[in-house]
Order: structure tokens, then C-alpha cells, then sequence
């Protein structure tokens, strides 16, 4: 009979046949399967048979840190002290450059933003802002310069890179400048926009140089590089990259004592501040239940909270974090609702309640379903209910559309599942760049960022904005590339390697290439936007929406991190329950 199921699962999802809802006629142990059965109706459900969660509710607030205190915010002032100084004292440009590059990569530049601003704003108008300027800068210098200068929204051309080739002949890999160089030119090119082909050249050269001279180096470039090649900088999470940047920077020699003792100290006070944010979510995940009540779900609350940590590790954005999780948690098990449990009349009658956001209607729904809507409608509410305490502005309505198109886009999806349709890739994607929950997260991390609310950003605030949709597109490609899988064995709608597939005839992996290329186009779409300078959003918002495709990379990388967290287990201890010193 589970046999059975399953090929018809199988049998209807290559045929595109009408899907329905099996009623089981046989009493049979399913245990071991992929299915469950609800013993009032006998109707068979989905599951998806997911893990456990690897940290219990205990555990998690057993956790401590004790880098809280005078003692330890004393030391962090004198220090900080040491280092603006530091950054005003410099020399060359080449040497401001590679500090705030340090300061960066090491995770504590936002302790000294204006004093990065400043100089970065002398060397572009020293360096950048005219092409007799740039001509005469040293390759390594302009390459490492454009890349923080268009980082941090300025507008530089590509054009300061034309005749790299002439420069790059000479290029000799025993020389640790000239690889420096390279790597530098290599990261540089991952801020391009489309259509850049002076940039597309870059990037095709220094991979290849790289590639090719690897083997010669040792040492700490040759970790660097081969980190480099792995995924660039410009792809990588900010904090997860600090922890790795500040073992290597450990390693090397004659290196800054006060720059490395601050990276450390400080992520040690910043993970004691997680800790605090982790502990305050895991409350609210322990009384709202879901993990016991509605047991089909991921009970993930310390994977969702590292999502937000991916987003912001900064202090100033604890609130954030907070609320953030629990967004997160609420979107990962409505998705399971709609993708794992639910029967196509429930989710109907769900999109249904929450469309009309009306108490009322509630008594319509089967329990389980009750326990989800109040559960979302009390969070959403109180998220909503803090924003107009806090700023007096009532932000309740974009909530509620947000939410609403998340959950229609997962309800047009079911309704493919249930009719077997496989969609056009581009027709999934319109979709699926909202069912990703891009739009709802970035909606909620607007608000948490805007410290002061003002009427405009309200009135503006269009989700649809390039800057969220191609967030979202990357989030949506790289969770494909990494869920799809197992979303096929446990039965769910073509994704968009499956798709493509269906359009084009391509093998799997064709597909799957294919997918990486939209990603690495989109990045440049986004690099664009980045770049834009009349944006309506916060410098700050524009960085935690393009750190939400980062963390999406990393989340995915090596399959579902989200859905099955020993995939990610060993980050969740090094970046939020262990501090520096004791690495496991
Ligand atoms: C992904 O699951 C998932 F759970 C998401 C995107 C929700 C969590 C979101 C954040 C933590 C920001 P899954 O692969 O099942 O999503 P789809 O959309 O493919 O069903
Ligand atoms: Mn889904
Ligand atoms: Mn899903
Ligand atoms: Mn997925």
C-alpha cells in the first residue's frame, strides 16, 4: 500500500495527471514512510519527515557568555580609541585601503563608519572621481579601491580597468604583490553590472591566473586564494566571513595586534548580545507551541535565528533579530502548511482567513489550522502593536499585504501541485520570487531598520521594488539548488531546475548550470541597484536585503541547511554557543 502510494505520487507528478488527496482503505504502519494518516477521516497527508530540532528549549537557555560588563566594553573603548587614531594616521592610499578592508573582513567597521566614510570620500575625489587621476594608480591599489568605493554606493566605471591586460602580462605568480593584485582584481569584478564586459573580462582572466598558479603558493594566500575561488567576498555572509578572516589573520605574520584584539573581543560581546536575542525568541517558539502542536513542521528556531544573524550581526539591530525569528518561524511552518499538510480545500479556506484577517472566520477551520492563524494573527499583530508604540506609526496594513501575497503565491503553488502542472520557468518564477518570502522578510527588516519611521518611507515602500525582487530571485535559485531534491522524493511542484528541464529538454545538471548563471546575472542586477544613488532605502536596509541572497548561498550550499540542520550544525556552534577561544 506505502509502495503503492509512492509510485503514484511518481506516476502523477511525471504525467501531470489531477492529483488528489489518497483516502486509505487499509489500516497499514507508516511509521517509516512519507505519509500519515489522520484516523478521523483516514486521509493521507504528505509528510516530510523532517528532523528533529538538535537543540532543545533548555539548552538553548542554558547558554551564557560572560563577555558582558565594564571590564570588557572598557577595553573595547581603548582600543577603538587606538584604531581611529589609526585610520586618521595612515599613509599611502594603498595602506587606507587595505585598513578598512581589515576592519571590514575582521567585522568591526561599523564601530568606526564616519571615519570610513571620510576616507573613502578623500580617496574617491582624490583618486576616482577623473580618469587623469586613476591612470596613474597602481593596479593592486585601484583594484582593491573600486571595490570598497562601489561597496559603499559610488559610482565608479568600469572603464578605470580598459587596459588591464597590458598590465596584467607581467604578472608574475612568485611575487606575493602581484597575487595580491590578482585577487584583488578578482574580487573586484564581482561588483559588476550586466553588460559590463570590461569587468566580465577581468573576472574570466584572474579566475583562470588563480586556477592555474594555486599550486605554486603556500601559506596564508594560498588559503585565501583557494577561499577566493570557493565564493567571493562580495557573496559571502559578513559574519560567518569574520569568523573564518580572523583565524587566517591569526596566522599571519606581523600582523596588527590591537586590530586582531579588538575583532575578537568584540565578536565575543556581540555573540553575548545573540545569545540574549536567541534566548528571547526561543521563549516566544516555546509558548506559541507550534513544535508539539503542529508536529509536521521544522522545528528549526535556532537555524531561523541564525538567518537573522546572517542579516545583521550588529548590535544596534538586536529588536531586529528578535522579531525577525519569529517571522522566520512563522514563514517556515505556514510553508509546511501549504507544502507538506494541508489538503487543497484547507489551504483554500487558510488563504481565505488570513486574506480577510478576520477572527471571526476562524471557527471554519480544522483545529490544526486554528492553532496556526491565531498563533501568525497574535505575532503579526504584536509585531505591529511594538512599531506604533515605538514610533506611532501604524505599519499593520503593508503587513498584511505582505503576508497576504506570500501566502496567495504559496496557494497558486499548491494549486499547480494539485493539477500536476509544471509551469514555464519564467511563469514559476514570477511566482516563486514571492513564495521564497523575500518580500515579507525584506518587508519586516524595512521597519526594523528604520530606526525613525517617517510617512514616506511608508508611502513608498513598494515590495516590488528591483532591490527586493532580485534578493529574492537569488534566495529563490539558491533554495532551489539546495531543496529541490528532496522536495521531489517527498512530492512537491516542479522547481525551477525542473522546469527549465521541461522547457528545454536539458539534463539535471544542464539545469542546474543554468540556475548558477541566473544567479551570477541577477547578482549584477542587484549590484546595480546597490549602486543606485537617488535609492529610497537606507544604505543599512540595501545591505541587510543583499546579505538575505548571501545567506541564502551559504543557507543551501551543501544542500538544505534549513531543512536538515546537521548540514549547518557545526556554524551554529562556532558562530553563536562557542566564543573564539573555545573552538570545536
Ligand atoms: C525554505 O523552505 C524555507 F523554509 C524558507 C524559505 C522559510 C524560511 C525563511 C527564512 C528563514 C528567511 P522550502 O525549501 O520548503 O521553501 P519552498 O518555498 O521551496 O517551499
Ligand atoms: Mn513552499
Ligand atoms: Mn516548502
Ligand atoms: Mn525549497
Amino acid at each position: 500500500m506505502c509502495f503503492f502510494y509512492n509510485s503514484i505520487l511518481h506516476y502523477n507528478y511525471n504525467h501531470k495527471k489531477t492529483r488528489s488527496f489518497l483516502i486509505c482503505k487499509h489500516l497499514c504502519s507508516l511509521q517509516s514512510t512519507s505519509m500519515v494518516v489522520i484516523a478521523a477521516e483516514s486521509l493521507v497527508r504528505r509528510s516530510a519527515n523532517y528532523k528533529s530540532s538538535l537543540w532543545s528549549f533548555d539548552h538553548v537557555q542554558s547558554l551564557s557568555s560572560k563577555y558582558i560588563g565594564e571590564e570588557y566594553t572598557a577595553r573595547a573603548h581603548t582600543l577603538k580609541e587606538a584604531v581611529t587614531t589609526m585610520i586618521h594616521s595612515v599613509g599611502t592610499p594603498l595602506d587606507t585601503l587595505e585598513l578598512v578592508d581589515e576592519l571590514q573582513r575582521l567585522g568591526i567597521s561599523y564601530h568606526f563608519e564616519d571615519e570610513i566614510s571620510e576616507v573613502l570620500e578623500m580617496i574617491y575625489y582624490n583618486y576616482y572621481k577623473t580618469q587623469n587621476k586613476w591612470n596613474n594608480m597602481d593596479l593592486n591599489a585601484k583594484a582593491l579601491g573600486f571595490r570598497l568605493l562601489r561597496q559603499h554606493g559610488y559610482q565608479i566605471p568600469q572603464e578605470i580597468f580598459l587596459n588591464f591586460k597590458d598590465k596584467t602580462q607581467n604578472l608574475n605568480p612568485q611575487l606575493l604583490e602581484d597575487m595580491v593584485a590578482t585577487l584583488n582584481l578578482y574580487e573586484a569584478s564581482y561588483h559588476s553590472f550586466e553588460d559590463e564586459s570590461i569587468l566580465d573580462d577581468v573576472r574570466d582572466f584572474t579566475t583562470k591566473y588563480l586556477q592555474e598558479n594555486l599550486e605554486k603558493l603556500d601559506g596564508n594566500i594560498s588559503s585565501l586564494i583557494t577561499h577566493a575561488l570557493e565564493l567571493p567576498l562580495h557573496w559571502r555572509v559578513p559574519r560567518i566571513e569574520t569568523k573564518w578572516f580572523m583565524e587566517e589573520y591569526e596566522k599571519r605574520s606581523g600582523i596588527n595586534p590591537t586590530l586582531i584584539e579588538l575583532a575578537k573581543l568584540d565578536f565575543n560581546m556581540v555573540q553575548a548580545i545573540h545569545i540574549e536575542d536567541l534566548k528571547h525568541s526561543s521563549r516566544w517558539w516555546r509558548n506559541i507551541s507550534w513544535d508539539k502542536k503542529l508536529n509536521f513542521t521544522r522545528d528549526r528556531l535556532v537555524e531561523n535565528f541564525l538567518w537573522t544573524v546572517g542579516v545583521s550581526y550588529l548590535p544596534r539591530f538586536s529588536n531586529g533579530r528578535r522579531t525577525l525569528t519569529k517571522v522566520n518561524a512563522i514563514i517556515t511552518t505556514i510553508d509546511d502548511v501549504y507544502d507538506v499538510f494541508g489538503t487543497l480545500e484547507e489551504l483554500e479556506q487558510f488563504t481565505d482567513v488570513i486574506c480577510r484577517w478576520d477572527l471571526n472566520a476562524i471557527g471554519e477551520l480544522p483545529d490544526y489550522m486554528k492553532i496556526c492563524f491565531l498563533g501568525f494573527y497574535n505575532s503579526i499583530n504584536e509585531i505591529a502593536y511594538n512599531t506604533l508604540t515605538n514610533t506611532g506609526f501604524l505599519i499593520l496594513k503593508h503587513l498584511k499585504k505582505a503576508w497576504e501575497d506570500l501566502c496567495k503565491s504559496y496557494l497558486v503553488e499548491a494549486r499547480w501541485y494539485h493539477n500536476g502542472y509544471t509551469p514555464t520557468l519564467e511563469e514559476y518564477l514570477k511566482n516563486a520570487c514571492v513564495s521564497i518570502s523575500g518580500p515579507v522578510v525584506l518587508m519586516h527588516v524595512n521597519f526594523l531598520t528604520s530606526v525613525s519611521l517617517t510617512e514616506e518611507i511608508l508611502q513608498c515602500l513598494d515590495m516590488f521594488d528591483d532591490i527586493v525582487r532580485y534578493s529574492s530571485l537569488i534566495f529563490r535559485l539558491a533554495d532551489d539548488l539546495g531543496t529541490s531534491s528532496d522536495e521531489m522524493t517527498r512530492g512537491d511542484i516542479p522547481k525551477s531546475i525542473q522546469c527549465y528541464m521541461h522547457e528545454s529538454g536539458a539534463t539535471e545538471e544542464e539545469a542546474r548550470r543554468y540556475i548558477k548563471k541566473l544567479i551570477n546575472e541577477t547578482w549584477k542586477k542587484l549590484n546595480k541597484e546597490r549602486a543606485c544613488v537617488n535609492s529610497k532605502f537606507l544604505r543599512e536596509f540595501i545591505d541587510y536585503a543583499t546579505n538575505l541572497s548571501r545567506m541564502a548561498l551559504f543557507m543551501y550550499a551543501k544542500g538544505d541547511g534549513h531543512g536538515r540542520p546537521d548540514v549547518i550544525k557545526s556554524y551554529v556552534l562556532s558562530l553563536l554557543f562557542n566564543s573564539y577561544e573555545r573552538q570545536e
